[in-house]
């Protein structure tokens, strides 16, 4: 009789000042019943309400907890790619990444996983039919909506909602597309890695997902960090599609 191994799939989740969400989040991810063996990597930039301190704790007792801990490094966008990095060295069939802040729902993760061996990258995504963003006000909806639209407009990716940081991607595609020239510092890693993965003509699928307002915590979306967010997307296009052709040639 043959005994199938478990695929792997990693969870990263980058964090900063997550403290009174973290440790609920971590729980209820370890809590799943799914096919896939799960690990989680949280990373966090030495956050000073102690988040790194008690994913440590919880790491000693749990074996599927690990902590990647920067120092004077912050930024969401080189927390991911530090990340995802780090995640590559479990060999994963998938890598999920999520936020901290229950915004995404840890009991969706599932329905990416289900979709991941059908695509390449699959995303968790609001704009979709059955998709949902619930309880946010409408200053951040109007946000959301102009920022996506002139990234989908813009960068002309196919994919509805190009701002989701809910997705699932086959770790050989993040082996592939050399997560050490990405460029961004900050939350424009989200679109930098899925234009880079549409230009590399990669699968990518959307699902509908339900995001929700932070449940505890403050945000880190400054006015300074969307419009950070919004120059470097507008430098994007410039900046892949021409060395893409490059690699081509
Ligand atoms: N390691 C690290 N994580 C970060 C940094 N900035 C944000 N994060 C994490 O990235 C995720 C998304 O950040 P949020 O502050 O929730 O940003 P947002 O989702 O656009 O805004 P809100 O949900 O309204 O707060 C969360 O898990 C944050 O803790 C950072 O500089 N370093
Ligand atoms: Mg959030």
């Amino acid at each position: 009789m043959s005994i199938e191994k478990r695929k792997k799939a990693v969870v990263v989740i980058p964090t900063y000042n997550e403290r009174e969400n973290i440790l609920p989040l971590l729980s209820k991810i370890l809590n799943l019943t799914i096919e896939e063996e799960i690990s989680i990597l949280v990373v966090d930039d030495d956050s000073p309400d102690g988040t790194g301190a008690a994913v440590s704790a919880l790491a000693q007792k749990e074996k599927n907890i690990h902590l990647l801990t920067r120092k004077g490094k912050r930024g969401r966008g080189t927390a991911g790619i530090d990340g995802f990095i780090e995640a590559l060295k479990f060999k994963p069939d998938y890598i999920i990444e999520m936020d901290a802040d229950f915004s995404h729902q840890p009991e969706q993760i599932p329905y990416l996983l289900n979709e991941a061996d059908e695509c390449d990258v699959v995303i968790g995504s609001r704009f979709v039919k059955g998709g949902r963003d619930i309880n946010r006000n409408i200053g951040r909806k109007l946000i959301t909506f102009l920022v996506r639209n002139f990234i989908r407009f813009y960068l002309k990716i196919p994919v509805k909602d190009v701002s989701s940081g809910f997705r699932c991607f086959r770790g050989d595609v993040l082996e592939k597309i050399d997560l050490k020239s990405l460029k961004s510092v900050g939350p424009s890693i989200v679109q930098e890695i899925l234009y880079k993965t549409y230009l590399s003509g990669f699968r990518i699928k959307e699902i509908p997902i339900t995001f929700k307002k932070r449940k505890a915590g403050k945000t880190k979306l400054t006015l300074a960090v969307l419009l950070e967010t919004l120059s470097f997307n507008w430098r994007l296009k410039k900046l892949w599609r021409a060395s893409i052709k490059k690699e081509e040639t």
